[in-house]
Parts: structure tokens; sequence; C-alpha cells
């Protein structure tokens, strides 16, 4: 029996198609080989139920039996707990692994995400906003760069904080946020490149596709 169901919206607009988050939480299922299926909820109109799984009324969230976790980052470190394919086994390792998947939202992409809302509508470089943001981000690469310089995976094996980071960026290299940044960008290629990114990311664009 299939204890883990993975809820997202039944459609979405072209624009986030390939960037909605139950991406990584697929992403995570394939690469540690667990067995799951998703489910949908209306994009359109979200019911009483939906906000009791995820209280912004957002995607994705997951339920492992009777255990329902949303926040993209808690159900990453939830099957972090259930595999080792997704984070190190040693004391040492794990800690790096947590470190840098907060770091990834708490530090990047809190950066990447508004400047991605501007970058979309063409407001970066022409605003005094724009200006703000992109100077932000871009002390956050600077020092992204030298770490993914210098190991090919964040806690020395490819784990959750890798699949976190490299989303993250993945939608600054969608609007050419990362071209100064070449081990950013090289990272990210190499993550993408991975089979179970490449099944996420087929399944999640199937998905919307079978909707219109
Ligand atoms: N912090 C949440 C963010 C979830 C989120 O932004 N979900 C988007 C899809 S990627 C969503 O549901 N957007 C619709 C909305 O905000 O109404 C997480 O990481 O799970």
């Amino acid at each position: 029996m299939v204890d883990l169901i993975l809820t997202t919206f039944d459609w979405v607009p072209e624009m986030p198609r390939g960037y909605v988050r139950d991406l990584r939480v697929r992403w995570a299922l394939e690469e540690a080989a667990l067995p799951y299926r998703v489910r949908s909820v209306p994009f359109r109109d979200r019911s009483s139920e939906h906000f009791a799984h995820q209280p912004f009324g957002q995607v994705p969230w997951l339920t492992d039996g009777d255990i329902s976790i949303f926040e993209s980052g808690a159900i990453l470190l939830h099957l972090g707990e259930c595999s080792d394919a997704l984070m190190p086994v040693d004391p040492r390792g794990r800690s790096e692994a947590m470190k840098w998947l907060f770091a990834a939202l708490n530090s990047v992409e809190m950066a990447s995400l508004p400047w991605s809302i501007l970058a979309f509508s063409g407001e970066i470089s022409d605003t005094p906003a724009g200006k703000r943001l992109n100077q932000f981000l871009k002390t956050r690469l600077q020092h992204m760069e030298p770490v993914l310089a210098g190991r090919e995976w964040l806690a020395g094996t490819f784990s959750i904080a890798d699949i976190l980071m490299a989303d993250v960026l993945r939608l600054v290299d969608r609007f050419d946020g990362l071209a100064e940044h070449p081990a950013c960008r090289n990272y990210v290629a190499r993550a993408t490149a991975r089979p179970s990114f490449v099944k996420a990311h087929t399944d999640q664009m199937a998905h919307f596709a079978a909707a219109d």
C-alpha cells in the first residue's frame, strides 16, 4: 500500500509550470525511489480541507499515513529521515545538509524569490526597488559562488540540501540571473541532469498539461 501522497494543484498557468514546488518533493521521492501517489486540488476554488492541510492555501503538502506536512523544506526533512539517498548517514554530514537546506530557503530564496517576481515583470534594472533587489541577490550569489566551485554537492554527497538549493537557483537561472556566477550555473546544470530531476520535471509538466 502506498502511504505517501503528494498533493498539488490540478492546473496552473503556463508561466509557473516546471517550477511549482511539488517538483522538489517529486524529485526527492524519485531520488529515494519511494512509492507515492499524486493527488490534485483545485487551483481556483480552495476548500477548507485545503487550508486544513496548508494554512496559506498553497501547495505542496505530503501525507505520510496520518501525518500531513506542508512547507517544501519540512517535507524534504521528513523524507530525508526515510532514506539514506537523501541525507548523509554520519552526524557531521547530516548537520551540513540541514544547514544548507535552511540556507537555501532563508538566505538565498528570501533574496531570489522577490528578485524573480520583479525580473518576470521586467522591473529589475529600471526601478529603485529592482536595483536594490538585484544587489541583495548578487551578494548572496557572490558567497555561494566559491562554495559551489569547491564541491560537487553541498553536504559531500547529494542530499535534500541540493534539491532545495538547485531548485532555488534554477529560478534565478530562468531569468538569466546566474550569468556572472558560473559555478552556481554549473551546479544547477549538474543537479538538473540527474535522472530523478528529469523524471520529476517531466511528470509535473504532464500533470498540468493533462488539465488544459
Ligand atoms: N513556503 C512554501 C511556499 C509554497 C508556494 O509558494 N506554493 C506556490 C506554488 S510553488 C503556491 O501554492 N502558489 C499559489 C498561491 O500562493 O496562492 C513552500 O516552500 O512549500
